[in-house]
């Protein structure tokens, strides 16, 4: 573009950065003494104190759930939770079902605290609309 036949040819000629002619943005710039991203030298400025930060992103503690033997509640209706509430396939959920019979408890999933907190809800209240003495638990993972 030919920046010498328009209106905003200053605009146009201060972006130009042709080396063997500085445009009017690169001759300002020689005569501060610092830029605006380099304080150097600037009042106050101290070369002993570390500025660089590191951004630190935190990932939310997670908890787990933990569903519970008992003697009374039916096989099949401990299938039935694991599917329905925590999206388990029926061979999944039977396999763990399996798990918490044989060894007292098995950890059904892991989950943020309040998907955990309604989990462990939603399998409490079914338990106990239907008069199971299920009991599911969550910890700190
Ligand atoms: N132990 C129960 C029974 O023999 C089955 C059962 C499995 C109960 C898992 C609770 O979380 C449980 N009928």
């Amino acid at each position: 573009m030919q920046r010498g036949s328009f209106p905003w040819r200053h605009l146009l000629y201060i972006g130009n950065s042709n080396p063997s002619h500085p445009n009017l943005l690169e001759q300002a710039v020689h005569h501060l003494p610092w830029t605006m991203t380099d304080r150097t030298g600037a009042p106050g400025h101290d070369e002993s104190v570390i500025t660089k930060t590191r951004p630190k992103t935190q990932r939310p503690p997670m908890y787990k759930v933990l569903l519970l033997n008992d003697d009374y509640t039916p096989m099949e209706f401990v299938v039935h939770i694991l599917e329905r509430f925590f999206g388990l396939t029926h061979a999944q959920a039977f396999e763990i079902m399996l798990t918490v019979h044989k060894k007292g408890l098995a950890v059904v999933g892991v989950f943020s605290f309040e998907v955990a907190e309604t989990k462990v809800a939603q399998v409490m209240d079914f338990a106990r609309r239907h008069q199971h003495p299920l009991q599911c638990t969550m910890e700190k993972d």
